[in-house]
């Protein structure tokens, strides 16, 4: 059978995307190779073994018609793809790295490399730093010191990392695989994974078995695998999909809470935690708790017999703490707040009743609002809101009054026929996501707005403006009664683009002084409001709404990614409105 991974094709269907944008073509054709790739790196069993079944077809998977499923074949056969041949020949590779610098889109892209012969980041930097930019029509000064501060952005490798979201595919496909192996007895991801960190370096693992080498050779046989980068006794590194390093570590069942505990982290987490142990005569390391040898400060060297580490709750326990969830070892007050008895009780997936930020086709969604709404059924929510985008986003067709009256009518009718035989499974809210204007004030009138049920109200255009004008236009938003929720409050595109100059604490103390909600968007690029900024929310008594922003009926499924970042915040369920069931949400909604 073929030997092209799924990783592979759906890398080369993200690239074709990126070329096909970058030249200009019809965004549903850009669109669509995105979505295939979306739908291929979600995939378990391999797109050769779909192909290979002859009761099966390529075309039934989602996104992908007969024209996808020819390239598919193209890729399987021979490696290759001649469209992508054809597009490589025409779009200089220096046309990726510009793009990747915040506010270069592939016509300023174009316009660089067309102009100035640029071949490399590093061309650009200096082109700016000489005033070539500035002299290029269509740019000028002010852009060209903008361009400038952002490929430091660009360039900082912390920008450079996986999201969680695509690293959780990889390593759902990892475990799968690894629980084949008859010498796995358990396997747990690790790292900054399993912290939930909203972005990876690198995926951690930790094997329990008294085989290492044959574990070891299972991961190595792994299909994604491309390379064995490391191999120890007990250790060793590969290399994965999108070009990912996997460590994994081998340790007999006696140690196997105390590595996971180790491999977990955070470093800083972990520093704190075995300090505390030296206070009390301990030593942990990654294959138990021990004893030190002599008393602390002098030396710790452990000795004797473990006083646990077969799971984590002994590791915690040994040094008198109750186990702290993953999500908050990030070394802050987590080991305080352990020894008080005062750790959270984290919000959790199942707590979440609603989401209240979704588009449709009405605007740029790629569904329908009936096809929405039965998504949102299966996925067991009792309650959505659907916040198509106001007039002033004219790019995704915004609502005026009418359509958006117009939808609203619709609505009224799919609650009626939804509560046509008994209760209804869902409530559909009559939502709206309006503009905060670039000259203040909002994309729709507020004799409109009032007959909303829900309200977010968000910043798209103008994200230039200086720090006093932003934080302006989002605090009259806050002040406005009808406005329910602040939609994704800083604006950041992780890896993209930075958050926009706004004085968060002024967001947050205007929402906290009105009864404002803020988001916290579930997109893995935005995840905005990000950990710290909804704890200081949540410390001033400001409610946090976990919404998905969904464009499709896929898009749904990143409500866990929310969850995650308010787990990191430390967020309960009472500090997140759409955990509430519905008519209690409309009490806590301000009047
Ligand atoms: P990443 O991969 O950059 O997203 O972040 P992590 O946290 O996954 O870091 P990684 O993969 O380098 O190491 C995994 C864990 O192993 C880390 O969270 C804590 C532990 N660890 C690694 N190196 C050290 C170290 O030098 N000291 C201590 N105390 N722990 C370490
Ligand atoms: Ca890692
Ligand atoms: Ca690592
Ligand atoms: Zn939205």
């Amino acid at each position: 059978m073929s030997r092209v991974t799924n990783a592979d094709i759906a890398t080369v269907f993200e690239h074709v995307a990126d070329l096909l944008e970058y030249e200009g073509d019809n965004v549903f054709r850009v669109r669509a190779y995105r979505s295939a790739a979306r739908t291929i790196g979600g995939l378990v069993e391999s797109l050769a073994s779909v192909r290979a079944d002859p009761a099966r077809s390529l075309t039934d998977l989602e996104g992908i018609g007969a024209d996808l499923a020819g390239k598919i074949g193209e890729l399987l056969d021979s490696g290759r793809l001649g469209l992508l041949a054809e597009l490589e020949k025409r779009v200089p590779p220096v046309a990726f790295e510009l793009m990747r610098v915040p506010g270069l889109g592939p016509k300023k892209a174009k316009a660089l490399v067309a102009e100035l012969g640029l071949t490399s980041l590093d061309g650009l930097e200096q082109a700016c730093r000489e005033g070539r930019v500035a002299t290029l029509k269509g740019f000028g000064a002010k852009t060209q010191a903008a361009i400038l501060g952002n490929i430091g952005f660009a360039k900082d490798p912390a920008h450079n990392r996986l999201l969680w979201n695509d690293a959780d595919a990889i390593m759902r496909g990892l475990l799968d695989w690894m629980r084949k192996c008859p010498e796995v007895r358990r396997v747990e991801g690790a790292g900054s994974w399993r912290r939930g960190r909203e972005t990876i370096g690198d995926l951690d693992l930790v094997v329990e078995s008294a085989e290492a080498d044959a574990v070891m050779d299972h991961l190595g046989s792994w299909p994604e695998t491309s390379a064995v980068l490391l191999r120890g006794d007990t250790k060793t590194s590969v290399r994965g999909p999108h070009d990912v390093q996997i460590d994994l570590r081998v340790v007999e069942g006696g140690s196997f809470g105390a590595a996971l505990q180790y491999f977990t982290g955070s470093k800083e987490h972990n520093v704190k935690l075995r300090s505390r142990a030296r206070e009390q005569g301990l030593s942990i390391n990654e294959y138990g708790v021990f004893p030190l040898a002599s008393t602390a400060g002098v030396g710790d060297l452990p000795r004797g017999r473990s006083r646990g580490g077969a799971d984590e709750k002994e590791v915690y326990g040994a040094v008198g703490l109750p186990w702290i969830p993953p999500e908050l070892r990030e070394g802050a007050d987590e080991i305080d707040l352990a020894e008080h008895s005062a750790l959270p009780e984290l919000v959790e997936i199942g707590d979440v009743r609603g989401d209240l930020h979704m588009h449709t086709t009405a605007t740029d969604g790629e569904d329908s609002l009936a096809d929405m709404v039965r998504a949102a059924i299966a996925r067991g929510l009792s309650y959505v809101a659907i916040t198509d985008h106001g007039q002033r986003v004219t790019m995704a067709r915004g609502l005026d009054r009418k359509r958006l009256l117009r939808q609203w009518a619709e609505i009224d009718r799919l609650n009626e026929s939804l509560a046509a035989d008994g209760p209804p499974p869902i409530v559909v809210l009559k939502g709206i996501e309006v503009d905060m204007l670039e000259k203040g004030g909002l994309d729709l009138p507020d004799d409109v707005l009032v007959q909303a049920d829900w309200v977010v109200a968000s910043l798209h255009y103008g994200q230039n403006q200086p720090r006093d004008r932003i934080t302006a236009r989002i605090v009259e938003a806050i002040e406005n009664p009808l406005v329910s929720v602040i939609g994704h409050p800083t604006g950041r595109l992780i890896n993209r683009r930075p958050a926009y100059d706004v004085d968060i604490e002024a967001v947050i103390e205007a929402a906290a002084r009105t009864g404002t909600f803020l988001e916290i968007n579930a997109n893995p690029w935005r995840l905005d409001l990000d950990d710290r900024h909804a704890a200081a929310a949540k410390r001033s008594g400001v409610k946090l709404v976990i919404s998905t922003d969904a464009h499709s009926t896929r898009g749904l499924d990143v409500m866990r990614c929310g969850v995650l970042q308010a787990r990191r915040a430390g967020l309960e369920a009472k500090d997140v409105a759409n955990t509430r069931t519905l008519p209690q949400l409309k009490k806590l909604l301000k009047k």
